[in-house]
């Protein structure tokens, strides 16, 4: 008979707590993909459907699963029921006994439970009470309400009646300014019935003291629950290698301490440093030679601080891995879906590793969604994914109740024990630009929150504020986390109250969030003249791909402005900035497919900008991390990789800029170019810059080059090189300037200029010629052009991505890009390409082609 065991519950159904008939339940899921899938509610994605669904948020739901249990799991003296999350509000009864009241989605519950199992016909029934109606009276009783800028209370009919910030869920089920309002109600993680006896294993810490190449000094801190006591014995087992540790076992719940020693570890790094390696540490506890209990945790070892130290620009803000300094690239992710439980592995490994692919090294999990999955953070550490993890408090201020607070910090604990042993995990933070709203030590700053309150209820608000950020959230990481650095918001300047005091707004020190560009309209430029030491938000909105739209809007609704657009465009005032940047940067598109395409160009040319000057500024500056990684649903927002997993024009932009090695242009003055190499790699290069000069027929009109040491941060190969020198009297509007890097001979980068905007380019009607083939490696297509294509766009059917795409396509430089499929074994059906000329309006000159021509090769010998 096994000793330790588990099984999931299965066979759920839910009903509407006032109706009798039952349905089938998904477990993990939620009310709203319940009754999707049950047919009772349309695709609450599709149209303005969102608007009808809000009711369900007003109901209670029940679910129930009736289960038997395996003969030698039932026999084990130890049984308990396991939640690893409930959303909400919950009441629990197994067997019509009543066992657990439960009121926050981010906790795990465990409650034993073997009194009240039969061997069959268990029942387990779980009764959620409206999230909306339990946070209504809380409301009532605070007497005032607390600021929640992002929770679209009107969208639920509550006009301006905020709860959200009573209710520990995730924050987006109210409503952001990219997502919808679907306020959840469900069994959102496993449920499961555990079972033991004598003695089992709760949880594992690996204490990384001192790591390095040499050696790696650790503990584990390894939890036992007993109901036996006795001589004991621990084995820890990684690799090659075995420790031991003798115990006596003692009936309750004991913590053991094993500390070890590991000779040249090999480290984890993160990706573009080194290899990700991981090492699985296997724990055995027995008693007299007979096995109770085993449990694995696998981690990495290695160092990540938070530097944060007086330097010569001011106080550092940077992450140090293993000693490395290392310049963040990233983004903020969000979760990946308003019903958090569609998320498969297989989405959630689609987007680390455009991560990875994408060359960045850090994601932020930002303060508005959900401590994530396992699976989310098991992926980060493969691929080398350093993590920024907020706790789930973003753009509110919170009540400071003592059941609020206790709750908090169990979710906390909960939270921050089971993310521990992840070497990705680099920083706990407090909350989303919570601090920098309420601005508590500069009266002008902030949005405009504090002064709505009385001097004492502003006090009150701002105790509980530190209550939680200052003093609980940081206790919980000092207690279980102690080795990962401790934030208290994003961005904040300093962590200690005495410089917030006199150094509120210098860019100098702590993390930033620049939306000058974006939400006041400044011009692209300002990402150079905006710098922080850490850059941890900026952002552009677009639109996804016209066959993202059609998911969500009918040919006749295809219009910026129509009712269904506008639902898929959370920002207000999002699309009138799109149109005005559009107007500055971009020309004309003709139709709205034409309009959607322009969109991503245009939201691609300003994040390059932001982030090849947030490199150009190392190390001044230490992290890019722009808004945002990927959307909860399909709609316009900031994302650079939409709903349904499809890179935008912005993700092949980021993964250029974000290369180790990058070329970079500025114009110092109109017509003077400077050109510059960034670095990232640890190696120490010797390579070759050469910079051209080309009409957009590909004539070539300069050519010069140069050998170059590359090193880190950057190096200035050219400065102040003359427009008439590099394109002698072609006009600026009609040419363009190549620079590429070479190392030994081989093009690691190739970057392009243009002397004006996007808007004043003369572009000529090309024809491209697309071939295609496969071979060992998979699917390549070859493209070459007779004059400038630009930002030429390849498609397919079926569902992948390419090594490049939406880039500029000249006569010298043909370009031969590789197709890569989630989906094992599909092929493209067919590879389209298109370019801006496509997508104008204006006529194009009468002597070239009114829009590009693309001869498919391949499909002509099949001819
Ligand atoms: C940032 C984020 C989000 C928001 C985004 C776009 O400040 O923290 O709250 O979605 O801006 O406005």
């Amino acid at each position: 008979m096994r000793n330790d065991y588990s099984m999931n519950l299965e066979n759920w159904e839910f009903k509407l707590k006032q109706e009798d008939r039952w349905l089938p339940a998904h477990v993990p899921g939620c009310i709203h993909t319940d009754l999707w899938e049950n047919g009772v509610i349309p695709d609450p994605f599709y149209g303005t459907n969102e608007r009808n669904l809000q009711w369900i948020d007003k109901e209670d739901w029940e679910y129930k699963s009736v289960f038997d249990i395996p003969e030698d799991l039932f026999l084990l003296p130890q049984l308990e029921l396991v939640f690893d999350g409930l959303d909400t509000y919950a009441d629990i009864w197994l067997n019509g006994k009543f066992i657990l009241s439960v009121d926050n989605m981010f906790r795990e519950w465990r409650k034993d439970v073997k009194p009240w199992l039969k061997h069959q016909d268990n029942l387990l029934f779980i009764k959620f009470r409206s999230p909306i109606m339990e946070d209504l009276p809380k409301l009532k009783q605070l007497g005032y309400s607390l600021p929640a800028i992002n929770d679209q209370s009107e969208v639920g009919e509550l006009e301006d009646q905020k709860l959200s910030v009573f209710a520990r869920k995730a924050p987006y089920h109210y409503g952001w300014d990219w997502g919808p309002r679907f306020v959840t109600s469900g069994i959102w993680r496993n449920v499961r019935l555990e079972g033991w006896s004598e003695a089992v294993i709760s949880d594992i810490h690996i204490q990384q003291h001192e790591v390095s190449n040499q050696s790696a000094t650790l503990t584990a801190v390894i939890q036992v629950k007993s109901d036996t006591s006795g001589q004991g014995l621990i084995e820890l087992t990684t690799d090659n290698h075995a420790w031991s540790l003798e115990i006596a076992l003692e009936k309750g719940e004991q913590t053991y301490e094993l500390n070890f020693e590991m000779n040249e570890p090999k480290l984890w790094w993160c990706n573009g440093l080194g290899d990700p390696n991981l090492y699985q540490f296997h724990v055995e506890l027995s008693k007299n030679e007979i096995p109770l209990s085993h449990k694995t945790v696998k981690t990495g070892l290695r160092t990540i601080k938070l530097i944060t130290d007086p330097d010569a620009f001011g106080t550092s803000f940077y992450f140090e891995l293993n000693g490395v300094p290392v310049f963040a690239k990233g983004a903020n992710h969000i979760p990946n879906d308003s019903f958090i439980t569609r998320v498969t592995e297989e989405r959630y490994r689609q987007e680390i590793q455009s991560a990875a692919e994408s060359n960045m090294n850090m994601l932020r999990v930002w303060g508005g969604g959900v401590y994530e999955a396992d699976t989310f953070y098991n992926l980060c550490d493969e691929y080398g994914i350093m993590i920024w993890q907020d706790f789930m408090f973003a753009c509110s201020m919170y009540p400071g109740d003592q059941p609020f607070l206790d709750s908090v910090r169990l979710e906390a604990e909960d939270n921050v024990r089971r993310l521990r042993n992840h070497p990705c995990i680099a920083l706990w933070c407090g909350n989303n630009e919570i601090d920098m709203a309420w601005s508590h030590y500069d009266e002008a700053s902030g949005w405009g929150w504090k002064q709505k309150y009385s001097a004492e209820l502003r006090e009150k608000i701002w105790q509980d504020y530190v209550a939680l950020f200052h003093r609980i959230l940081p206790e919980v990481i000092q207690q279980l986390a102690p080795e990962i650095a401790y934030w208290p918001s994003s961005p904040l300047c300093s962590a200690s109250f005495d410089e917030q005091m006199h150094a509120r707004h210098t860019s100098t020190a702590g993390d930033v969030h620049y939306w000058g560009v974006w939400h006041t309209g400044a011009s692209f430029d300002s990402y150079r003249t905006h710098q922080a030491r850490f850059m941890s938000e900026y952002g552009f909105q677009s639109f996804p791909e016209y066959r993202t739209v059609q998911t969500y809007a009918s040919e006749k609704d295809m219009e910026l402005e129509s009712e269904v657009m506008l639902a898929h465009q959370r920002s207000g005032g999002g699309n009138q900035l799109i149109l005005t940047y559009m107007q500055q940067y971009m020309p004309e598109a003709k139709d709205m497919e034409s309009f959607l395409y322009m969109s991503q160009i245009l939201q691609a040319e300003a994040i390059q900008t932001a982030i090849e000057s947030h490199r150009s500024n190392k190390p001044f500056c230490m992290g890019s991390l722009y808004w945002q990684m990927n959307d909860c649903w399909p709609a316009a927002s900031w994302s650079g990789i939409d709903y349904y997993g499809r890179w935008k024009a912005l993700q092949y932009a980021v993964k250029r800029s974000f290369q180790d090695l990058r070329i970079v242009f500025e114009e110092s003055a109109p017509g003077k170019l400077d050109v510059r190499v960034l670095s990232d790699s640890v190696v120490h290069s010797k390579g070759e810059l050469i910079v051209e000069g080309y009409d957009f027929h590909g004539n070539l009109m300069s050519r010069i080059g140069t050998e170059v040491i590359i090193q880190q941060p950057s190096v200035n190969v050219y400065t102040a090189l003359l427009a008439a020198d590099l394109i002698g009297s072609v006009q600026p509007s009609k040419s363009v300037v190549i620079a590429k890097l070479l190392i030994n001979g081989e093009e690691v980068d190739r970057n392009i200029h243009y002397w004006v905007p996007t808007k004043d380019l003369d572009l000529p009607s090309p024809v491209v010629k697309l071939t295609q083939g496969q071979d060992e490696n998979g699917i390549w297509v070859r493209l070459e052009s007779d004059r400038l294509a630009k930002q030429v766009w390849l498609s397919s059917e079926s569902e992948g991505r390419f090594s490049d795409n939406y880039f500029d396509l000249l006569p010298a430089y043909p370009v031969t890009v590789r197709f890569s499929t989630d989906i094992p074994g599909s092929l493209p059906s067919k590879i389209t390409a298109h370019s801006m000329v496509d997508y104008l309006k204006i006529e194009r000159n009468e002597h070239s082609l009114p829009e590009g021509e693309y001869i498919d090769e391949r499909q002509q010998s099949f001819k």
